[in-house]
């Protein structure tokens, strides 16, 4: 499987998103996600190239095999799905 785009930020809805991650990436023994650090304070979630991959311009989202996907419950559901896990 091709490594998830993660976009996320601390203190943010996408620590819930990566927490699912860590224990799926736990049981498969290999990263599943690349972690891509974004601010909210600066705004960096509102940027062309963000809004690009979730029009809302919120954390978490992910790009994976080049679908863009929001929401965390989405994104839960698809990760686990994908990772062999379930
Ligand atoms: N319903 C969404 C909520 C996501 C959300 O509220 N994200 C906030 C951080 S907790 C965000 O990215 N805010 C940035 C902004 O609005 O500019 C989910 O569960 O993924």
């Amino acid at each position: 499987m091709s490594l998830i785009k993660f976009y996320r930020s601390d203190r943010s809805t996408a620590g819930i998103t990566d927490a699912v991650f860590k224990e799926l990436e736990a049981a498969a023994g290999k990263p599943l996600a690349e972690r891509i650090d974004l601010s909210l304070p600066d705004g960096e979630t509102r940027t062309p190239a963000f809004l690009a991959v979730n029009p809302n311009g919120q954390v978490p989202a992910i790009v994976h095999d080049g679908a863009a996907l929001w929401e965390s419950v989405a994104i839960t559901m698809r990760a686990s799905g994908s990772s062999g896990a379930t």
